[in-house]
């Protein structure tokens, strides 16, 4: 099992909830228009990463309605918002706090997490979002507040974290990629790597290949057995290093690191072995390369 949960995109009309959801999404799953009420009904987007799977619902501008259509719209995001476990509430940093935002202050209602999701504030001078900061953080005390821009992609890794810092372990709502167990081997790799160019000299980055043997996942913990591949014995000796102070070194900030990202204990025992030809022994190329 996984982190999941719905996550309700609101605010108010234009303020960029559908933009941030095709930024997430890394693709365009709701339309977007510089006028307001362009969403119209609640839209569904599945985030999947390593730590697990949100499900996004954008929703229709929150308003004071005018028309029966305005009640229906309003009607549509209350409903998504009652339904999920964390709520975004996204607010446009680029115009001045106003009656739209008292309004939609006064009708939200949340009985669980709300994240306060300043937008565009690549449109808008640090001291003006201070200025909205401040309005919302007094209006929400004690709430998550952070600044993103969708446009330029700025803090989104950051949001993402955060909601999940605020999901529990729970169903998988839809079927993960296909290609999940081979990302997280990936992406074990790519951090023992990093782990290894920060922390060794120059030559052995490019001498070193990282392939991972053996892989368990549980709600709880990763375990993982990896072989360090180098070339030399003196590669080795530098990988291994005094007292075997360097691997312990690399295993643990590699440990520290994957943990905190996936929010679970991770194991790893990592082996180093001299393989001068690794570069074209098939096995070795295929387990890298897949
Ligand atoms: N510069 C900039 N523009 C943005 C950003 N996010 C959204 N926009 C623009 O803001 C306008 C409204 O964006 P939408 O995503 O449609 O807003 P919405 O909240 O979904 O609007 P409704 O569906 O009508 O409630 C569009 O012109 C977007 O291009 C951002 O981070 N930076
Ligand atoms: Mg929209």
């Amino acid at each position: 099992m996984i982190k999941s949960g719905f996550v309700s995109i609101a605010g108010r009309p234009n303020a960029g909830k559908s933009t941030l959801l095709n930024t997430i999404l890394g693709e365009k799953r709701a339309i977007v228009t510089p006028k307001p009420q362009t969403t119209n009904k609640n839209i569904q987007g599945v985030y999947n990463d390593l730590r697990g799977q949100i499900v996004f619902i954008d929703t229709p501008g929150i308003h004071k309605p005018k028309t029966p259509y305005g009640e229906y719209l309003n009607k549509q995001a209350y409903q998504s918002i009652r339904g999920s476990e964390v709520t975004l509430l996204v607010v446009d940093a680029s115009v001045e706090y106003g009656a739209g935002d008292e309004y939609l202050f006064s009708r939200l209602k949340v009985d669980h997490p709300l994240i306060i999701v300043l937008t565009k504030i690549d449109l808008a001078s640090p001291i003006h979002v201070q200025k909205v900061k401040e309005q919302w953080t007094q209006n929400y005390p004690d709430t998550p507040l952070i600044e993103v821009s969708s446009v330029r992609n700025f803090n989104i890794d950051a949001l993402i974290t955060l909601i999940f810092e605020h999901l529990e372990v729970g169903p998988l709502y839809f079927p993960l990629p296909e290609d999940y167990a081979i990302r997280l081997e990936n992406y074990i790799n790519e951090i023992v790597r990093e782990k290894i160019i920060m922390l060794t000299r120059e030559e052995i980055p490019y001498s070193v290949a990282v392939v991972v043997d053996h892989l368990t996942e549980s709600d709880t913990k990763v375990e993982a057995y990896l072989t360090i591949y180098c070339e030399k014995d003196s590669q080795k000796g530098i990988l291994i290093g005094k007292g075997a102070k360097m691997i312990k070194r690399i295993r643990l900030q590699t440990q520290y690191e994957l943990s905190k990202f996936l929010g679970k204990d991770v194991l790893l025992e990592l082996m180093v072995k001299v393989e001068p030809l690794w570069r074209s022994d098939p096995k070795i190329l295929k387990k890298l390369l897949g």
